[in-house]
């Protein structure tokens, strides 16, 4: 003979509507006392509700979303006399105690994530269905840190059940360690939904090129602390020298800003030999480098290179020009060489040809700094009496502040104003 027993919420303190976020069952699983049926969170707590008797689920009557209340019916269960008879009543169900506090911050904050944790395949044979006992809400603390939760074999809750406390021991653990989390950094993953869901896509693979700039801009970004500083250097007379230069009877050569900004941070870089150093792995020393190479970022259908050009200082604008205009057709048409992009002291970005008023562009480390330039405009600058149309080109130094002080990189700034501003200076 078999009992139909109702298992209810019980007394869960005095809170109201709390969501289901996990239901742990479905019609025709065998049960045993103490596993638990459901989970229920609120802004403050995660808890379980276990099973007070073992036997047949006849029906669930709760799902995923729904709100409950105590005494809200949570399953039927066919019990066989016998297990029923030591079980206690389904009323008497002792509370769930708490597994553990979870404040309120951190279960709202990814709210923007909801389509990366949909509640219901965590619950039916999703992410670690077997491997890892968690709630909700420790899944997805772990997946905030990167943590993939199965490598957690066992937790301190009950049952072996996995705490926050456990995924931060585990995080720590792999810190002290050195050892890296999920096949990266102890970051924060970020959730890529399904975008067919709002509409029609089309997946393009990256080519080598963008994702090796990927890889090195984010160590990059991960390693170094950078300052970006802005300015703008009055370029009106290199202007009216290069417009010289272009109109010149007999001339075959295409002079463009970019050369007397190489020749003006070359010149800088001599008077701040920190701009052309480089910090020892160990962090404990600086390099300093007694040649000057300026890279230069190369826009190509393929994505960024950066092909380098040696020994700026000996080299005339004429030669750099030649330089530049076989070195960024090459990029173009795929063909430097790793050599051709080895070897530099400090890159230039340069995206004046398409406009932009400031950028942040980001070091290219083991350099300490890089130089972003925008597009030149005429601005008026009052020069004591009135206000002058001078052409003003802004400038972005962004510096490696592990290698260079804000005062440094606010005196280097005036340098390479000053060269451009009058670039006969660069021949003193
Ligand atoms: N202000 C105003 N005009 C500028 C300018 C500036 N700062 N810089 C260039 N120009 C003008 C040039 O004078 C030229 O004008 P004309 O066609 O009338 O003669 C035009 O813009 C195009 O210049 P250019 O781009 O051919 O030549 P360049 O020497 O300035 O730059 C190169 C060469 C290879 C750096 C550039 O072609 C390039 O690829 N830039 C993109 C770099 C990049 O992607 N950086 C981003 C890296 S970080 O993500």
């Amino acid at each position: 003979m078999s009992t139909t027993f109702e298992i209810k919420v019980p007394d869960i303190g005095n809170v109201h509507d709390v969501d289901v976020v996990a239901v742990e069952v479905q019609t025709g699983d065998v049960i045993e006392v103490d596993q638990t049926l459901i989970t229920l969170e609120t802004d403050k707590a995660s808890m379980d509700v276990p099973a007070s008797v073992a036997g047949t689920v006849q029906q669930v009557h709760l799902k995923v979303g729904d709100k409950v209340n105590e005494g809200s019916l949570i399953v039927t269960v066919l019990v066989s006399d016998e297990a029923a008879a030591p079980a206690p009543a389904a009323e008497s169900t002792p509370a769930p105690a708490p597994v553990e506090e979870v404040k309120a911050v951190e279960v709202v904050a990814p709210k923007p994530a909801a389509p990366e944790i949909p509640p219901a395949p965590l619950s039916k044979g999703g992410e670690a269905k077997g491997k890892a006992h968690a709630s909700p809400a420790v899944r997805l603390f772990a997946r905030e840190l990167g943590v993939d939760i199965s490598q957690i074999s066992q937790g301190n809750g009950r049952k072996g059940r996995i705490l926050k406390d456990d995924v931060k021991a585990y995080v720590k653990k792999a810190l002290t360690e050195g050892i890296t989390v999920t096949g990266g950094a102890a970051l924060p993953k970020i959730a890529v939904p399904d975008f067919t869901a709002f509409g029609e896509i089309e997946v393009q693979p990256l080519s080598k090129i963008n994702k090796l700039t990927g890889q090195h801009m984010t160590s990059v970004w991960l390693n170094l602390p950078m300052v970006t500083y802005h300015d703008e250097a009055d370029i009106t007379d290199m202007e009216a020298f290069r417009v010289a230069l272009n109109s010149e009877k007999n001339n075959t050569v295409k002079y463009t800003g970019l050369l007397f900004i190489m020749k003006a941070l070359a010149a800088a870089m001599q008077q701040f030999p920190r701009f052309n150093s480089s910090l020892s792995s160990d962090g404990q020393s600086l390099i300093f480098k007694k040649y000057l190479n300026i890279g230069i970022a190369v826009d190509t259908p393929n994505g960024l290179v950066v092909p380098v050009v040696r020994d700026v200082p000996s080299k005339s604008i004429k030669q750099l020009a030649l330089e530049i205009s076989e070195k960024s057709e090459k990029a173009r048409a795929g063909k430097l060489t790793a050599a051709d992009m080895q070897g530099g002291c400090m890159s230039i970005s340069s995206l004046g040809g398409i406009g932009g008023k400031a950028f942040t562009p980001i070091v290219n480390a083991p350099e300490v700094a890089i130089l972003g330039v925008t597009k030149s405009s005429m601005q008026p600058v009052w020069n004591g009496k009135e206000f002058e149309p001078r052409l003003m080109l802004p400038l972005d130094l962004t510096y490696d502040h592990r290698v260079i002080d804000g005062a440094e990189g606010a005196r280097f700034m005036e340098a390479l104003k000053y060269y451009l501003g009058d670039v006969r200076r660069l021949l003193v």
